[in-house]
């Protein structure tokens, strides 16, 4: 049987360059001949999906524990294509996952939403085989243009943000998860060359690693 493809999962904050290195490491491993989809959440094409993009761009109003399931149901209706893209050989290069969905409802300030709480739905997807987190500092940030028109574009919400992302993940990283930050206020090839490494990396230590993990 085929090797099982990575789950690779690409964090950071706005405008840190997640998509812009996601299609470069897509590129980079279909020229190495390897199987590679990519995925991005929130996946705005489905009918959850539909919803979120109506409140990010606020023509639509949400209880925030209401649009945090529908965060992480997003997730859940493509958890069984992705373990199946896993099985088949296929690398999984996913644009923001369950950091985020637990991050960014936690970072709202509202008392009966804590981060805790947030990650509760996401236990028992497809855990990442390596998550790299691309650290860029508000300054650098602010050079790749303003923030946009949608909500959580906005200083306060992105520095409680930051706070909150290396909160969780001294947690997960005592559960084991590989978490692994990148200086991404570099070039783009900079910063490029540092990803596509630590994939290798992980690809190299897939038979170590076992099966894919909940
Ligand atoms: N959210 C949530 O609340 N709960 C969840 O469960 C999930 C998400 C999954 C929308 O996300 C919002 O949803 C987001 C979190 C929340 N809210 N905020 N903030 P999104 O992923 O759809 O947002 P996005 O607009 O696609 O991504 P982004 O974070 O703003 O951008 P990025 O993907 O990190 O960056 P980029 O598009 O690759 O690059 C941005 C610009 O910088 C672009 O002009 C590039 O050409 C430039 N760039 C990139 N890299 C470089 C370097 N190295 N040097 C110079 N310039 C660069
Ligand atoms: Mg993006």
């Amino acid at each position: 049987m085929a090797q099982r493809g990575a789950l690779v999962v690409v964090e950071g904050l706005d405008r840190a360059g997640k998509s812009s290195q996601c299609e470069l490491l897509r590129k980079s491993l279909e020229e190495s001949g390897m199987p590679v989809k990519y995925i991005r959440f929130p996946d705005r094409t489905t009918a959850i999906g539909k919803m979120i993009d109506e409140y990010l761009r606020g023509q639509s109003q949400l209880d925030d524990h209401a649009i945090h399931l529908l965060f992480a149901s997003n997730r859940w209706e493509v958890a069984r294509s992705i373990e199946q893209d896993i099985a088949r050989g296929y690398n999984v290069i996913v644009d923001r996952y369950s950091y985020s969905g637990a991050v960014y409802s936690a970072a709202k300030g509202n008392p009966n939403l804590s981060l805790e709480w947030a990650w509760l739905p996401e236990i028992g997807l497809p855990r990442p085989d390596l998550c790299l987190f691309l650290q860029i500092s508000p300054d650098e940030a602010a050079k790749r243009g303003g923030f946009g028109g949608e909500r959580y574009e906005n200083q306060a919400m992105q520095t409680r943000v930051r706070e909150l992302f290396h909160a969780l993940f001294k947690v997960v990283r005592g559960g084991h998860d590989d978490v692994q930050i990148i200086d991404a206020g570099r070039s783009l090839d900079e910063v490029a060359n540092d990803i596509r490494d630590a994939v290798r990396g992980c690809i190299e230590r897939l038979d170590a690693i076992g099966p894919l993990r909940k």
